[in-house]
């Protein structure tokens, strides 16, 4: 359906293009009448811990190791970082099995590591952000051990089952078909417990159970005990997974649907995931969050808390998280349009287009939109999108309206690790084998930071780091950019501080369009101030474009403010509007001076 639309749009685009864009899209300024908090124009930065720095030569990154580079992001116009778990763990998931939530793994360092790791931040007026993981927790966990043993208070803690018996053949099966993110079922028997148990990921990852008021209570104890340590919010991971449906009045679960997807009867999309994702319990259970952080601040004062919240789910579902006309939702629910809709229809103006318009239409009056191109499940940025593109969509989810998210990396271009199988740690991929790993491998943009050109990228001093090094190392590294006239992280930066010191990036109006064949256009304005125009060339060969056929109210010149790597103009010079030529992948951010603008 979106492909046939999209099709439908370039189409459109070819005939009409000098004539009123019919494709470009005006929204109105998304704020409320206050003024802006400081979640809503903020430069999110994700850390994968294990992987951004390692102090004491074990080969693995650490508190300690970020507290030392918490200047590396504060240079870089960071507003807050979020961490990737950090808690006890046993690491079949790297982090995401948490075996205690009140403490930190020991190879990460401890809770005194990471009240030097808050207090720094404040000095640097950082804020740090928790990555939350509800939905399940380690089956190392002691509340697991407990719930094994029908200890009181614990017997419901987790989603338990006795399964069911095969009529024919009399034995003992699962309560149901369901298959789990990492391929195979989703129930694991239990010998001790003689029982089954639900994990929507790993066995090891036994999934709590949301119908039980004792776990609702125990996960919000969780937020506020990290609170108390002065964290600025949760990054919830694996929320439309939360709730799953209940028994029927037998007690039996229904069995999921064939989705037609595919052949690989392990794989998760073998069967739709109807009855086990996106429930509206979940949904409730984000506004209750929200409360726990909103009371916090009430009571505590200090800054807003934020909740930030990972969904891969159609947007009907997503933009019920940010709460409804009489409750208050999450703050953000990521939006990873521009990893999925890129994915499925390829990289184009289009394709963007789609994503962009995916999210905008949709969008509720008053919320704050934002932008992810990456994180530690996808495949790097630069990778998926082509070098020569990088700093086109850094670019892009800086020029459109709302927060801004970075996976670490993401500003210098870093590109995907090659894992050997032999190499390879993560657990989606060591469930499948040697032929077909490469398909679920999440470790090729889990590789260490990239921070000087010298042994181990200068991540750690050991022989060996916990997954090997990209090849482009010595290129592609903080040191290397910081050091060149121009780099991926040098217009990052400029990128940055340009979203910081413009009240338009901040708050004007968008609207956007494509023109020619795979040229994407963004204009930002607002009443009194300067307009900001993004215009990339995403084709493999140059065009000479006139930005009249975006917008005719432009005026005849503007100033370029910042170029991507391969563009040859010069910053601060004038550029005809109606004639601007464009390498392949070349992408500008202009300026028109308010009193320039002819509208
Ligand atoms: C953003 O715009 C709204 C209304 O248009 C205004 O009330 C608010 O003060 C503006 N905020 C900033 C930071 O300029
Ligand atoms: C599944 O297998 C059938 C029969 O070999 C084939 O026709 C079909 O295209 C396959 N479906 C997918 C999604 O691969
Ligand atoms: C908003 O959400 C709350 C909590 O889930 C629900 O009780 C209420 O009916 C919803 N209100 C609207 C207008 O949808
Ligand atoms: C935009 O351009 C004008 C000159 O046309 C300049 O004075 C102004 O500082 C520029 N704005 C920004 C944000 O650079
Ligand atoms: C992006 C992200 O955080 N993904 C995580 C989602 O949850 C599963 C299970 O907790 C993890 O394996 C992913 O890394
Ligand atoms: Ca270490
Ligand atoms: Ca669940």
């Amino acid at each position: 359906m979106q492909q046939i639309f999209t099709k439908l749009s370039v189409a459109l685009c070819c005939v009409v293009v000098l004539a009123q864009p019919i494709w470009a899209c005006d929204t109105t300024s998304s704020t409320t009448t206050t003024s802006m908090d400081w979640w809503q124009t903020a430069q999110f930065y994700q850390i994968y811990p294990r992987s951004f720095m390692d102090s004491d030569g074990d080969g693995i990154g650490d508190l300690n190791g970020i507290t030392s580079k918490l200047e590396y992001l504060k240079d870089l116009g960071v507003t807050a970082a979020w961490l990737s778990p950090i808690f006890t763990s046993p690491m079949v998931d790297f982090g995401y099995d948490i075996s205690d939530f009140f403490d930190i793994q020991p190879e990460y360092g401890t809770l005194d590591d990471f009240k030097a790791l808050i207090k720094r931040a404040n000095e640097l007026d950082l804020k740090i952000i928790l990555d939350f993981v509800p939905n399940h927790s380690s089956d190392e966990n002691d509340w697991f051990v407990k719930s094994v043993n029908r200890e009181k208070g614990y017997e419901d803690y987790y989603v338990w089952h006795d399964g069911k018996t095969n009529a024919e053949t009399g034995e003992r099966e699962p309560p149901s078909n369901w298959l789990q993110a990492f391929r195979g079922s989703a129930w694991e028997w239990n010998d001790v417990r003689q029982q089954y148990y639900l994990h929507q990921f790993a066995v090891q990852q036994a999934d709590l159970n949301y119908r039980n008021p004792l776990v609702v209570e125990q996960m919000k104890r969780v937020l506020r005990y990290w609170l108390d340590l002065g964290v600025a919010g949760f990054r919830c991971d694996a929320v439309p997974v939360l709730f799953e449906i209940e028994p029927d009045e037998n007690g039996q679960y229904a069995d999921e649907e064939v989705s037609g997807l595919t052949n690989d009867t392990e794989a998760r999309n073998y069967l739709k995931s109807d009855l086990i994702e996106n429930l509206p319990e979940t949904i409730d259970m984000a506004y209750q969050w929200r409360v726990v952080m909103d009371d916090y601040q009430r009571i505590h004062g200090g800054d807003t808390r934020v909740l930030l919240i990972e969904t891969y789910a159609p947007p009907a579902y997503t933009m019920q998280f940010y709460g409804n006309r009489s409750v208050a939702g999450a703050h953000l629910p990521f939006n990873f349009n521009l990893i999925t809709v890129l994915a499925s229809d390829g990289f184009s103006a289009s394709s963007i287009k789609t994503a962009v318009d995916n999210w905008l239409d949709n969008l509720p009056a008053g919320r704050t939109a934002n932008w992810v191109i990456g994180n530690h499940d996808q495949r790097r940025a630069a990778s998926r999108y082509g070098t020569a593109n990088a700093d086109a969509m850094n670019m892009l989810v800086m020029i459109l309206p709302g927060a801004s998210v970075t996976y670490q990396g993401e500003e210098l271009g870093m590109t995907d690790g090659d894992i050997s199988w032999e190499d390879t740690q993560d657990p989606a991929a060591c469930n499948s084998n040697q032929d077909i790993y490469e398909q679920f491998t999440r470790d090729p943009s889990r590789t260490p930071f990239q921070w000087t050109s010298g042994t181990n990228a200068g991540f750690s001093t050991a022989a060996k780091t916990w997954l090997p090094l990209a090849a482009d190392y010595e290129t592609v590294n903080v040191e290397t950019e910081a050091a060149a006239q121009r780099s991926h992280l040098s217009i990052y930066k400029a990128l940055v501080a340009l979203r910081k010191s413009s009240v338009t990036l901040q708050n004007g109006s968008t609207k956007y369009g494509i023109i020619s064949d795979n040229v994407f256009v963004v204009k930002r304005y607002l009443s009194g101030s300067d307009s900001i125009i993004y215009v990339a060339n995403l084709a493999s060969k140059g065009v000479t474009v006139s930005l009249l056929d975006f917008d005719t109210t432009l005026p005849t010149h503007l100033t370029l403010l910042i170029r991507s790597l391969q563009s040859a103009k010069a910053e601060g010079s004038l550029f005809e509007v109606s004639g601007l030529s464009l390498a392949a992948g070349e992408a500008l951010v202009l300026n028109s001076s308010s009193s320039s603008s002819s509208s």
